[in-house]
């Protein structure tokens, strides 16, 4: 606007025209600044819908306008959230409910949270029909597999063969990698990051069992424990089981590109047909 108000009233129309069109055109690229929907935690207790802020502020970093998304209550309200962004990052939380994977609950399965599952599969679902790029993080990994056909260790430190070797459940900062995971070469993951180990947090008691049918694993810690797994070609979906946005919040170059890799998904959408997905039913 300020091009129009400096016009001199000697200059041509020609020029106004122009200057109008600049604008526009200004106007145009700050509009394809993408809208990075994230799922947040929901507590029936506190009445809350809420997310960590290393979320927010990885999503700026990487170029993303970050978007709060409480709970949906119904497969509708999912659609109409996904539509108007172009992606979805689900966050880390609760254990997956283990109904939702055919299993009895394990003594040490921790706290769950149907509501909030079944909110996060919707939101999924929807990204999924509507071709918008996907980032599982930790909780939101085991859920994608869950809703793909997958299942879960309900609990590492019990039921992983062989007990675990390295600590998934770190007790120091997140911003400080605690475990390194091994990157397959032929990934997604690798064509990001460009590295074949990399050191990551670890805030997780659960993790992927079966991998879902159309997903592959793209990274293990060094005992065996699945740490990410994607679902391209047919799904375009990232999903990891630590936390990249502590480190991207701290401004590291490497995560942040991560996150702007979803960001350059989020351009890119596609529509799938036929997703093979689970719809949840729980009774
Ligand atoms: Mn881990």
């Amino acid at each position: 606007m300020f091009f129009i108000f400096a016009l001199s009233k000697k200059q041509s129309m020609n020029k106004y025209f122009f200057s109008l069109l600049l604008t526009f055109i200004c106007t145009g690229v700050l509009a394809q600044k993408p809208l990075i929907g994230i799922s947040t935690g929901y507590s029936a207790s506190e009445n809350t819908a809420s997310v960590r802020y290393t979320y927010v502020d990885a999503v700026i970093k990487a170029g993303g306008i970050p978007v709060l998304l409480p709970l949906v209550r119904d497969s509708l309200a999912a659609v109409e959230v996904i539509e108007r962004v172009d992606a979805l990052i689900l966050s880390g939380g609760e254990d997956v409910y283990p109904f939702l994977y055919g299993e009895e609950p394990a003594g040490a399965l921790g706290g769950v949270n149907y509501v909030r599952d079944r909110s996060d599969m919707w939101l999924l679902h929807s990204a999924v029909n509507l071709g918008k790029a996907v980032l599982g993080i930790c909780r939101g990994e085991q859920l994608i597999n869950v809703t793909f056909g997958g299942t879960l260790y309900q609990d590492i430190p019990s039921q992983y063969p062989n007990r675990p070797t390295v600590q998934h459940g770190q007790r120091s900062s997140g911003t400080l990698p605690i475990h390194h995971v091994n990157v397959v070469k032929e990934s997604h993951l690798y064509e990001i990051m460009q590295q074949e180990l990399l050191a990551v947090n670890s805030f997780h008691h659960q993790a992927v069992k079966d991998v879902a049918p159309d997903f592959k694993i793209v990274a293990t810690a060094p005992d065996g424990v699945v740490e990410a797994i994607e679902g391209f070609p047919k799904y375009n979906i990232l999903a990891v089981q630590w936390h990249p946005e502590y480190f991207a919040q701290q401004g590291d170059k490497q995560w942040i590109n991560l996150f702007e890799d979803l960001v350059q998904r989020a351009a890119n959408t596609v529509a799938i047909k036929k997703p093979n997905i689970k719809q949840p039913k729980i009774r």
